[in-house]
């Protein structure tokens, strides 16, 4: 079976959606193998978001991440990352559709709720970001 690495942001948090989201997953079938919330720490941003470093956006990315506790989680099923993606819908809510995490519940492009591997690399790269290998049952 196939792992996935979710993560409830700040907004999410906040908002009181981590129940809705957790929800959604569970419901459609994947298995939560791991999950805690955290406050994401700057150098932990930076790791994370390695990747849009040089985009005009990346402060307000790394500023918005560490605003306040995420909750990431390992989730397992077929094909768990695409499933996740598909689930969360489009990185920008307004063009996600009805149905998804992201279309339903969201409007903003950075406050967009959720975070999800989009490969098996970086689902292995992300897991190991934020847990510790004990840490997964
Ligand atoms: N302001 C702004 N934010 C962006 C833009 N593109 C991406 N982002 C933000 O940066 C995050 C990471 O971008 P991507 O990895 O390309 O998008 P994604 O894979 O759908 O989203 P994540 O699951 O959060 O990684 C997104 O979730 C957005 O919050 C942009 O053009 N402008
Ligand atoms: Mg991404």
């Amino acid at each position: 079976m196939a792992l996935t690495f979710v993560m409830v942001k700040p907004d999410g948090v906040r908002r009181g959606l981590i129940g809705e989201v957790v929800r959604r997953f569970e419901a459609k079938g994947l298995r939560i193998r791991a999950l805690k919330m955290i406050t994401v720490s700057p150098g932990l941003a930076q790791k994370h978001y390695e990747e849009h470093r040089d985009k005009p956006f990346y402060p307000d990315l790394v500023r918005f991440i560490t605003s306040g506790p995420s909750v990431p989680m390992v989730l397992e099923g077929r094909d768990a990352v695409s499933v996740a993606r598909t689930l969360m819908g489009a990185t920008d809510p307004v063009k996600a559709a009805p149905g998804t995490i992201r279309g339903d519940l969201g409007l903003e492009l950075t406050e967009n709720i959720v975070h999800g591997s989009d490969s098996a690399e970086a689902c292995e790269r992300e897991i190991a970001l934020y847990f510790l290998p004990e840490e997964i049952s």
